[in-house]
């Protein structure tokens, strides 16, 4: 793991946004792969509950983007997010994810966006100590307390999980 103040451009465009939002999170860079969510429990020792999947979707009338933070347990309950944003969450693509966020998939982070984007917090997220999410590259993540996420992302949280 490099030295703090030695982190990659994405890692550390990432610490640079939760300081400016008062938070210190210490970034891990890792040499295994944090690229899905089993990969970055893995790599922490945490359960897969606890890693924060940042999932992008393109709505599919207006398509704007819509970032859903989910437990790496579940996965995104589409007809519950259709609800809370009045059209459907259409499928987003590579490209999409990249245009819309500055960061790849695998490495997508709740916060540090090219712009805002309008987002979800997935209620179970919050019966952890604390979680983990990619911090802009498939090799980094960081730990937060999940009652942080709400501030740092201007997310709402609601119930958006189905299992598994
Ligand atoms: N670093 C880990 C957790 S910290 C991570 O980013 N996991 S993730 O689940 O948030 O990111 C992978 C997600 O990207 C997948 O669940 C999937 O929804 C989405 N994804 C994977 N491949 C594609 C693709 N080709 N197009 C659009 N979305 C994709």
């Amino acid at each position: 793991m490099p030295a703090e103040g030695n982190l990659g451009a994405s890692a550390a465009r990432i610490q640079a946004a939760l300081a400016a939002r008062g938070y210190s999170c210490e970034i891990h860079e890792l040499a295994q792969s944090t690229r899905t969510a089993a990969e970055a429990a893995a790599a922490v020792g945490c359960a897969i509950g606890q890693i924060a999947k940042s999932i992008l979707f393109r709505a599919a009338e207006s398509g704007r983007p819509v970032l859903v933070v989910t437990s790496g347990a579940n996965r995104v309950d589409t007809a519950a997010l259709a609800a809370l944003l009045g059209e459907a969450p259409g499928k987003a693509d590579a490209d999409f994810v990249r245009r819309e966020t500055g960061f790849v998939i695998g490495g997508v982070p709740p916060v540090g966006h090219d712009r805002p984007i309008l987002t979800f917090i997935d209620r179970d997220l919050l019966q952890y100590p604390e979680i983990w999410a990619a911090a802009g590259t498939p090799f980094a993540v960081f730990r937060l307390p999940p009652a942080a996420l709400a501030g740092l992302t201007g997310g709402t949280v609601a119930c958006i999980a189905a299992p598994g």
